[in-house]
């Protein structure tokens, strides 16, 4: 397998039992609404993969989907109705990483769900042995990783001027805007005229079209990273909007879901937001991030809202990342009043520490409270 080292594929020979898989389904309410050109965010639905082995150790996965296949084709239900269906009855009560993956592989598409899976398996795999896939990586890892805002749309201009003051506050190391074609008030581009931060950036969640160059433009002109600006499969609009309307920095996400996806766009962007969940998992984001490094391709992980269970996920893997400025990874409290994690994610002056990601503990009173479904599918 190219651009994955020798050790990582030694590693999918690790044995690994299954007694037991939990389905939760948890619904996490959040401070505020989040407004974005998918919709309109009001709490966190979150499917996590509990992973129990024969010998006690449980693993958890989160599923970063949303509950409607806005964002990509993948939705809660259906992830739940997938793993139930067709990974589940695949595996075996005495099994390997490899040979658990070979399940996975065999199901085209829902790559937030496998992704799930394969993280939990993972995790259990860490509590038994203390070494998972990442650690088998063994490359350096930062000790403190940086984090960048994801804001979302703003009714008035003088809110967007709040928000950015106490994101500035609170040192983070990126801004990011929500955009889309309707988001045209001119006080909103003066506010980020105004705005005083070395790096601003822009996500328009693919609403755009090529009926919208001019609204583009307006975002372009101001010289900051555009995240999807077209709705994915529709990439070659950035070349065609480069050639007629003038220069712009584009970050794909949506867009890419695959190591095959980057390659046919390493030219057309120049940056890289990567979600382990909508790649595949830990071996396709391992593998992704090698080849970017090899290309010198500017990558850094990407959020989904996730609760301190996916967040801590993201953050182990953004932490291999040394050179990324920022990734989308705010602190638990950023978006939820309480999370369900012993000690939640925080971030001090724009960082999370590796001590508050690498081991986490759940707190099993907040996550029954906010568990809305369980099925529990025994070996
Ligand atoms: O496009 O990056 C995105 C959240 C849900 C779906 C898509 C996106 C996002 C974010 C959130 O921007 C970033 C975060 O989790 O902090
Ligand atoms: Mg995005």
């Amino acid at each position: 397998m190219k651009f994955v080292p020798s050790q990582v594929l030694a590693f999918l020979d690790t044995p690994i039992s299954l007694a037991k898989l939990e389905l939760v389904v948890l619904d996490v309410p959040q401070v505020q609404p989040f407004k974005s050109a998918i919709g309109v965010r009001n709490s966190r639905q979150a499917l996590v993969v509990c992973w129990h082995t024969l010998e006690g150790a449980v693993g958890y996965g989160e599923c970063s989907c949303r509950p409607d296949p806005f964002y990509s084709h993948e939705f809660v239900q259906g992830a739940l109705e997938v793993i139930k269906k067709f990974i589940f009855p695949q595996l075996k009560a005495k099994t390997t990483y490899g040979s658990v993956l070979r399940v996975l592989q065999k199901i085209r598409g829902w790559h937030f769900t496998k992704a799930a899976v394969e993280f939990a398996m993972n995790d259990a795999i860490r509590h038994t042995t203390g070494k998972g896939i990442l650690e088998a990586w063994g490359r350096p890892r930062l000790r403190k990783v940086p984090v960048g805002i994801s804001m979302g749309l703003f009714e008035e201009a003088t809110h967007m001027q709040t928000a950015i003051e106490a994101a500035i506050q609170e040192g983070y190391r990126r801004l990011k805007f929500k955009i889309n074609p309707a988001y045209t008030k001119p006080a909103f581009l003066e506010v980020l005229k105004n705005t005083q931060h070395p790096h601003l950036s822009f996500d328009a969640n693919g609403s755009f079209t090529e009926n919208d160059f001019e609204t583009l433009a307006s975002f372009a002109r101001l010289g900051y990273m555009i995240e999807q600006p077209f709705a994915p499969g529709n990439a070659y609009l950035q070349k065609r909007f480069q050639q007629e309307v003038g220069p712009a920095i584009f970050c794909l996400d949506e867009e890419v879901e695959s190591l095959g996806h980057l390659i046919e766009q390493k030219d057309n962007l120049a940056e890289l937001n990567i979600k382990p969940g909508r790649i595949g998992g830990l071996l396709a984001t391992i593998q992704m991030i090698n080849y970017c490094f090899d290309h010198s391709i500017k990558v850094w992980i990407g959020g989904m809202f996730e609760t301190g269970i996916g967040r801590s996920q993201n953050l182990q893997i953004a932490a291999f990342i040394t050179d990324a400025s920022a990734h989308d990874q705010s602190p638990s409290s950023r978006y939820f009043t309480k999370d369900v994690l012993q000690h939640p994610i925080e971030m001090e002056e724009g960082y999370i520490k590796t001590e508050n990601f690498v081991k986490i503990s759940i707190d099993t009173q907040t996550f029954k409270q906010l568990t809305i479904n369980k099925e529990v599918l025994k070996r």
